[in-house]
This record gives C-alpha cells, structure tokens and sequence, in this order.
C-alpha cells in the first residue's frame, strides 16, 4: 500500500482518487488544458504520467489497461492446467516459460495502470469479486493438448494483432509495456505454431484432435476483438484519441488476412461456411457470430468464469501471508532454527 501511495503521489495520479473533489468536479475538464492536450496528441507526443490529462482519457485508459492486465493473469490458467500434463519434457518446458511470461505481462501492465492512479489492490479486488472484465476467450476449457496450441498459435496471434496496434497509442506507460509484451508473445505465437502444425501433420487421431479443438475455439477467437464496429461503445473515443490505434472490425479482418490462409494450408477447415475474402478490397465475409453469447460470457456466465475466479480468490488468501510480509519490511522475523 506504501508503494502505491507512492506512485500515486510521484505520478499525480491522486487526480482520480481526490477526496475532497465531487465526481462531477473531477468530470470537468479545463477547456484550454483539453485543447493543448488534443494538440499533442493530434502531433503524435507521448502522455506521460505527470502529464494533464483529461479525466474521461484517464478513466478509458484505466479500464482498459485493467482489463488487459486481468486478461493475462487469468489467460495464464487454462494454458497453466496442462503443465503437468504436456507431451515430452521440452513442451513442458516451453509451456511454463510462456506461462510465467503471460504473469509478467500481467506485473507490467498493472503497473501501467498504477501510474494513472488506481491502487493495485482495488484492482485485485474488483477482478475476484467479479467487478472488472477480462476477456472472454479465458473462459472456455481447454480440454486437450490441441487446444493449447489453438491457445499458443491463434489467440497469441489476435493479442499480437490487437497489440501492435495499441502500442503504437498515445499513453507512454502502455505503449512501452505492449513493445515488450509483444516481443515475447512472438515466441508463444512461434512454439504454438509448431505444436499446431505438429498435430495438424501427425496422425488421424492427431489432426481430428485438433480440428475439434479449433471447432470450438473459432467463435470466441471471432468474439476477441470485440464486438462490431457499430455497436462498440468505446472505439470513436479511444481512436479520437489515440488509445485505439485500429478498430475492432478492422483488427478483427487484419487477423483473418494474416492467419485464416495458413490455417486451411495446414488442411484444416473452420465452422462457417461464408468465410470468404474479396481479393479486391481486402475485406473477408464471415458469418455473425452469436453475439448473445459474447455478452453473457464477459458479464461472467461463460463455461468457466466461476472457476477462474476461484482459482484468483484462492490465489489472493493463500497469497496474503506473502503481502504481508513483503508490507512490513522492517519487522524481525523469527530465525528458524532448522
Ligand atoms: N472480452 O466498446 P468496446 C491476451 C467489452 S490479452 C471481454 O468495443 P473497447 C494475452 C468492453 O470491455 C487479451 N470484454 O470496447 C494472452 C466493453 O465493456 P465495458 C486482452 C470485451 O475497449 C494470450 C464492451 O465489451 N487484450 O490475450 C471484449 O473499445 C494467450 C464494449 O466493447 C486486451 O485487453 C473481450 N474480448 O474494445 C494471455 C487489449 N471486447 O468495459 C494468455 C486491450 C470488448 O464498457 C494466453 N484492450 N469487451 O464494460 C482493447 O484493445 C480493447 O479493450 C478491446 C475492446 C479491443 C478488447
């Protein structure tokens, strides 16, 4: 708590948490202030912490940076259950080193997101009594080994996608975190390639495995980028400015460019029958996805929401012995005599 009292008072980040402020004052913004703030961003500086910054771009930001940081905690479980269980000693290897980056990325982004002002603690809080969203894709089971690697090569793939795109937004603290998180998922994205494509040319039993596994993860990789364009809530105030670098739709038609083609190389085939491209234009035709069940996935009803989040509940109390050491370093502990 130290810490973020710390990084709040040495980033200004108070601004959000001001108690003596009404909401509605914190809502107002300096019309001059907002103007300078716009022009820099229209010329393509980077807002840093001590930065003025509007108090709807820092409330955007928050949430959004929270809700990644969430995404990767929780993304390291399905992945995580199958350590133990991974063919041969060097997947097992490869699957732990990704795992334990994925909670990397997790300590860099919240990070990121205590520099605008909000507690790591209240975020921890908000994500195991359900409050935050975290993508829907972690939602799912991952029931076979194929479906690590539908996990290791697509929807590293989509984060690449949507992630190269964010790094290059407007919020210093974020776009520098996202530069080295994406260096690192082009590894995962490589090793789970090679498991994909392993399984893809082995046996028959092998590449049934894996287009089952790919059956059922296609629609909640489509439901990644979120939903479309025209019903995004958020989009035209992110790219305004600069938090969103690329809308849904278009990241969205970007990642089926640049992996649907190898995924049919490999023989493989997708659960809708409109898949198609428009050479001319670049745009690809695909069949809605059930979009009710998007929705009822992220408000926490999906497959597994209630199992990810026992598995963070009983992370934070096994866990809090740990804090409070970690909190109160100056206390003698007792020397164990064997
Ligand atoms: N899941 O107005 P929009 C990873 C919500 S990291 C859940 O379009 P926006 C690494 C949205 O929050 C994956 N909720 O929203 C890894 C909003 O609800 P709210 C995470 C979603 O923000 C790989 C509502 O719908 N990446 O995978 C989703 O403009 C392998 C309206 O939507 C990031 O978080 C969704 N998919 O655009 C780890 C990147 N989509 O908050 C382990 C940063 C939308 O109003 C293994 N985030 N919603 O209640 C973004 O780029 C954006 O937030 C989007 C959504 C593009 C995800």
């Amino acid at each position: 708590m130290y810490f973020c009292k710390n990084l709040i008072i040495m980033y200004g980040g108070g601004y959000l948490h001001d108690p003596n402020a009404s909401k509605q004052q914190q809502q107002q913004d300096d019309p001059v202030l907002l103007a300078d703030f716009e022009a820099k961003i229209d010329t393509g500086e980077k807002i840093e912490p001590q930065d003025w910054m509007p108090y709807e771009y820092r409330r955007q930001l928050i949430r959004m940076i929270e809700q990644h940081a969430h995404s990767e905690i929780i993304g390291a479980l399905p992945e995580g259950t199958w350590i133990t269980r991974a063919p041969g000693f060097k997947r097992k290897l490869a699957l732990i080193a990704k795992v334990q980056d994925e909670i990397g990325h997790a300590q860099l982004l919240y990070s990121a997101a205590e520099t605008l002002g909000k507690p790591r603690e209240v975020m921890m809080n908000d994500l195991i009594s359900g409050k935050s969203k975290y993508s829907n894709v972690f939602n799912y089971p991952a029931k076979t080994w194929a479906d690590v690697t539908v996990i290791g090569f697509l929807i590293d793939a989509a984060a690449i996608v949507n992630q190269l795109a964010n790094a290059k937004g407007s919020y210093g603290p974020y776009s520098r975190a996202l530069v080295r998180i994406c260096a690192e998922e082009s590894f995962h994205l490589k090793q789970g390639y090679e498991g994909f494509v392993y399984l893809a040319t082995g046996s028959s039993t092998q590449m049934a495995m894996l287009q089952d596994a790919l059956n059922r993860w296609w629609q909640p990789i489509v439901h990644f980028f979120g939903p479309p364009d025209k019903v995004s809530v958020h989009t035209e105030k992110l790219m305004r400015w600069k938090v969103k670098m690329a809308t849904n739709d278009d990241m969205r038609n970007q990642f089926f460019s640049q992996y649907i083609p190898k995924i049919w190389d490999l023989g493989l085939t997708l659960p809708d029958p409109n898949l198609s491209k428009n050479e001319a234009t670049g745009e690809w035709t695909f069949s809605d996805p059930d979009w009710s069940e998007f929705y009822r996935v992220i408000k926490g009803d999906g497959p597994c929401n209630k199992e990810r989040l026992a598995v963070r509940q009983w992370a934070e109390v096994s866990g809090r012995w740990v804090r409070n050491a970690l909190y109160k370093m100056n206390e003698k502990y007792v020397t164990p005599l064997a």
